[in-house]
């Protein structure tokens, strides 16, 4: 297996812990509360393929370091308001593709604010965890814009079109409590305790076996955007991969000798 090397990145962080097989990247740029300018957008979509590449990491964490999650856009950065069409396909299209299609789970650690095209982020790892103090920001009208980074399709399908139009129309900042009540998230955590609640998640799900993870991801994703028979078949692909798969046999085995089974996503 190709050792995937990381270099020294200078505004976000990218660990692997080898031992868990959980890798993390956070965005590190606290004081614009991790707000998206071009410079952090290329070293994330460097971080991203490389973190989904390396076959050490089964489970990966987006978060942000310092209060907040992520501001959205970077308002500083004149890019947000020229050339925005190109650089959402340019700069944002291709990070937001590598964790949607990943072949393993991205879980956001949320904290604090989770702003415009921020929250398309977070809404678009497969699994989220927010912490009380967080909250997700529609904040695209209050600046005369509307939702971007797939951010439309993902609260519609996770809200229907009247929540998620209301929360995009009033720029309501919408309390991690609601968004676990909403179906927004999958967990909320005391504060403190975001960092480590959502490693230790990571890591019971990095013991899993990766070949699942990895296609009932698929799976979801092809039923969330078509209908059942294309999903009934894209299953039928699938488990046509899983059952063949080593971890599959070894599962089975395991299961029959009363034991634990161990998994090498193969
Ligand atoms: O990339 C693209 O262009 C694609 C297009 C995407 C569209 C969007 O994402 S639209 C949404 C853009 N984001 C916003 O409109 C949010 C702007 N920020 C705020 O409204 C507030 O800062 C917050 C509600 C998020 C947080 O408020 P608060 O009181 O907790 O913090 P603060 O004091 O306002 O902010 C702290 C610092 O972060 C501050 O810097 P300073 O004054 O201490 O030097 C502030 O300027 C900076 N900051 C916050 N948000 C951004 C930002 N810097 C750059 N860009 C930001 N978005």
């Amino acid at each position: 297996m190709p050792k995937i090397e990381y270099p020294n990145y200078e505004l976000i962080e990218v660990e692997v812990d080898a031992d868990t097989h959980v890798g993390q990247l956070t965005m590190n740029v606290p004081k614009k509360l991790n707000a998206l300018g071009v410079p952090i957008l290329h070293e994330m979509v460097d971080g991203v393929n490389r973190l989904n590449a390396d076959r050490n990491v089964r489970v990966a964490i987006l978060t942000g370091a310092g209060r907040a999650f992520c501001a959205g856009a970077d308002l500083t950065d004149s890019t947000a308001t020229t050339g925005l069409n190109e650089h959402l396909q340019q700069d944002h299209r291709p990070i937001l593709d590598a964790i949607g299609k990943a072949p393993k789970p991205w879980i956001s650690a949320v904290k604090g604010v989770c702003a415009g095209i921020g929250s398309a982020y977070a809404m678009n790892c497969d699994l989220t965890v927010m912490s009380e103090d967080a909250y997700i920001y529609q904040a695209f009208a209050g600046i005369g814009l509307v939702p971007d980074g797939g951010a439309t399709w993902l609260l519609a399908n996770a809200l229907g079109r009247k929540r998620a139009y209301e929360i995009i129309a009033t720029g309501e900042k919408v309390s991690a409590q609601k968004c676990l009540e909403w179906g927004l998230c999958n967990r909320v955590v005391p504060t403190d305790a975001l960092h480590k609640e959502t490693r230790a998640w990571a890591e019971e799900l990095a013991q899993r076996a990766p070949l699942s993870l990895r296609h009932a991801k698929d799976a979801m994703r092809t039923a969330t955007a078509s209908d059942y028979g294309t999903t009934f078949d894209r299953e039928v692909e699938l488990q046509k991969i899983c059952s063949a798969s080593e971890d599959s046999q070894e599962a089975i085995k395991a299961f029959r000798e009363k034991r634990t089974p161990t998994f090498n996503g193969r």
